[in-house]
């Protein structure tokens, strides 16, 4: 390496040239951010409590993070109530790449001022090796609470104490002390209202505030990865063009090109559509509620539309009884795990409360062959306990090949065929296995 290199030359001369990154304090950032086209912002240090789940994760992704800015981008209420889904979409993929352009000026400006940051994706990318577990690097929501940019509702997004929930979140990693940090806001700007409860076709939001996030992952995200990997397996297992259109409507075929050549597109979203909260949103529902359900709610209520629900969820009992003129479609589960420790993960998440009524046994499962694990898990009173190890007393004891629970799983082969070929042993009353399969149907 020669020292009179033009390149090594102008760096030492920039070197002794430079100032020392100034002291970043919140009011700074915040106006960086509103320069940059953020329509809010706030700063929290990587230290905070809040941040505890989020910590690993973002250091993996840039060890050298010390604070974090979480940006907001407005979204306009009118399209997102639209019937037209099209246009509801095309307002989220404008405000999508709006917000990421928008981290992406940030960590510029940063850079220009000596300080080095991280911008990371709206939504998509995110790192498809990891689906169906955690694929997002940092969850946006959780940052944004902590800034004081707003509160989860009982529909899980977050609701900015003026837009309302009609906004995007971001997060800026920094290499960088702030001097002051933004704090939560004290109070949640949630009504309690239940109109996303009512909204929602697939009954993904309860009233008590549990959300099934898989039930909504299914027909909202039809068109997005778990989706397209079901839609890929019913061309490829079709023995005919025939054959492939008995399963998939033209229309939906035509749906699935328009998403892989405009961007993937959501299929309701209506929890965000008919939020009345935030003061800027507040007013048509206080002054006119029944006018506000009659004009905003009904519509998407009534909407004659195909709803995408795995057979026997309570998201199929939930759509025919309360949207019996919406068309069922029933698909393959969009949470497929590669193996049986992150299938674990996703057990809570694909439990059916509805479907799991009247079961209660404990069940032994020993995986065996190409992964081993004990676990027990206990269905009682519609909740799922997981534990790891043989725990007490099981009514059940499962022991199976991994690979072949797996291939089960995915539909590649029967349980008579599990059972005729040893890969699955019971000991216990085989009925209960019956009643397992019945709360996580796939
Ligand atoms: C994963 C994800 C989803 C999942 C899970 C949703 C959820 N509530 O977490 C699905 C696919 C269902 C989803 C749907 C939607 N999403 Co989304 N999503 C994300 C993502 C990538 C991470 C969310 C997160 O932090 N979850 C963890 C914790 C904080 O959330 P939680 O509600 O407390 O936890 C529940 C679920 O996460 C679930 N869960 C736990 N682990 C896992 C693992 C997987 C794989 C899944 C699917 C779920 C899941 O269990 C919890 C209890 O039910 C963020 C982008 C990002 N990088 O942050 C966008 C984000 C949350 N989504 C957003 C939006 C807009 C939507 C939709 C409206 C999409 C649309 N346009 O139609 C719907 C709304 C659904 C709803 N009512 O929540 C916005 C929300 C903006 C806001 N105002 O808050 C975000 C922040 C994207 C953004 N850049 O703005 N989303
Ligand atoms: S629609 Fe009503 S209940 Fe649902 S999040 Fe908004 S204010 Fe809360």
């Amino acid at each position: 390496m020669k020292n009179d290199h033009p390149t090594i030359q102008a760096f030492r001369a920039l070197r002794q040239s430079e100032q020392r990154a100034p002291e970043l304090n919140l009011e700074m950032l915040k106006v960086i951010a509103r320069e940059c086209g953020a329509d809010d912002a706030g700063v929290v240090r990587l230290d905070r409590e809040e941040l505890d789940g989020e910590r690993p994760f973002v250091l993996q992704a840039f060890p050298q993070t010390q604070s974090l800015i979480s940006i907001v981008v407005r979204m306009s209420p009118e399209p997102l109530r639209s019937t037209a889904r099209s246009v509801a979409n095309k307002e989220f993929h404008a405000a999508t790449d709006e917000i990421d352009m928008v981290a992406r000026k940030i960590v510029l400006r940063l850079r220009d001022l000596g300080v080095s940051a991280l911008n990371t994706a709206a939504g998509f990318p995110m790192e498809m090796s990891e689906t169906p577990g955690r694929a997002w690097i940092v969850s946006h929501k959780i940052v944004a609470e902590a800034a004081g940019l707003g509160r989860m509702g009982i529909h899980r997004n977050v609701i900015h104490p003026i837009f309302g929930n009609f906004i995007l979140l971001s997060t800026v990693l920094v290499d960088a002390k702030v001097a002051d940090e933004s704090a939560p806001i004290d109070y949640n700007p949630c009504l309690e209202c239940k109109l996303c409860v009512a909204a929602c076709p697939v009954g993904a939001i309860a009233s008590d505030g549990r959300f099934d996030a898989i039930a909504c992952l299914n027909h909202n995200y039809r068109e997005f990865f778990g989706g397209f990997n079901d839609w890929v397996q019913t061309v490829a297992n079709s023995s005919s063009g025939k054959a492939y259109q008995e399963k998939v409507s033209d229309q939906e075929t035509a749906s699935m090109w328009q998403s892989l050549s405009f961007g993937a597109n959501y299929k309701s979203a209506y929890c965000l559509a008919v939020c009345p909260a935030g003061e800027d949103v507040i007013g048509p529902f206080l002054t006119d509620k029944s006018g506000f359900i009659r004009r905003i709610l009904s519509p998407l209520q009534e909407k004659i539309e195909p709803v995408y629900v795995v057979a026997g969820t309570d998201a199929e009992s939930h759509v025919t009884k309360r949207f019996p003129h919406k068309t069922v479609r029933r698909i393959r589960s969009g949470v497929m795990p590669p193996t049986v420790k992150r299938l674990m993960g996703t057990m809570p998440l694909v439990f059916q409360r509805g479907q799991s009524k009247g079961v209660r046994a404990a069940y032994h499962f020993q995986f065996t062959g190409k992964e081993t694990l004990e676990v027990t898990m206990t269905i009682a009173d519609q909740t799922l306990d997981i534990q790891s190890g043989l725990v007490g007393r099981a009514d059940l004891r499962i022991t199976v090949d991994s690979t072949a629970w797996l291939g089960f799983l995915a539909k590649k082969h029967s349980l008579a065929w599990m059972l005729v070929t040893r890969a699955l042993r019971l000991k216990g009353n085989p009925r209960l296995l019956a009643e397992f399969g019945r709360c996580f149907p796939t």
